[in-house]
């Protein structure tokens, strides 16, 4: 067995004009590919991991052989980090979150502009490659954390249910410099019924 690079739900251009359609290719076949391919290159010689869901396998990276360490932080992360980005993207996104979650998410924020806005601003302030999050952490508490890289909130134990990826790959062909116009952008093709399942998926472990 081994790790495979999931399908989108969407085509390519479906999220324009937030993310033009040749990012969105590039990014999915070049980029995410890349790291599921270096991952199981990894792992090839070590079946008790690459048989492990990609969730467990972070959360005990500890137990990763420290040669291969390294290599399954960035391609495991990168794995789990943009499989986690593609579902919570949606042509129909937007708008804003309802129910349980978005109780919560006001309970910990104020109000929900109040969170995009602290999100916003820690996505844009990421120094060089990495990503913003909103996580769930093992005491149940909604928090928005930075990540360099493609270290991924799992190996802390945080559960991510939100997650945008702020690498320049992500957005350079459409934005240039300007991170902060394409993170003001993502907020258009969020799709909070996912979020809010994922919500309630992580707080009922
Ligand atoms: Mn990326």
């Amino acid at each position: 067995m081994s790790f495979e690079l999931p399908k989108l739900n969407y085509d390519y251009n479906a999220l324009e004009p937030s993310i033009d359609a040749q990012t969105m290719e590039i990014h999915h076949t070049k980029h995410h590919a890349g790291y599921v391919n270096k991952l199981n290159v990894a792992l090839q010689d070590y079946p008790e991991f690459a048989n492990m869901p990609i969730e467990d396998l972070l959360l005990h990276i500890d137990d990763v052989p420290e040669v291969i360490r390294q290599k399954v932080i960035n391609n495991g992360g990168g794995h789990a980090n943009h499989t986690l980005f593609w579902e919570i993207l949606s042509p129909d996104g937007g708008g804003s979150p309802t129910g349980e979650f978005a109780e919560e998410l006001i309970n910990q924020f104020g109000d929900f502009e109040g969170f995009k806005d602290e999100f916003s601003e820690k996505a844009t302030s990421v120094f060089g490659s990495g990503w913003a999050f909103l996580i769930l952490d093992n005491q149940g508490k909604l928090k928005i954390k930075r990540h360099s890289f493609q270290n991924s909130p799992l190996m802390h134990g945080n559960t991510p249910i939100l997650g945008l990826d702020v690498w320049e790959h992500a957005y350079y062909l459409k934005y240039q410099n300007k991170r902060a116009a394409y993170v003001e952008a993502f907020w258009d093709i969020v799709d909070w019924k996912k979020v809010g399942e994922l919500y309630e998926a992580a707080s009922e472990k």
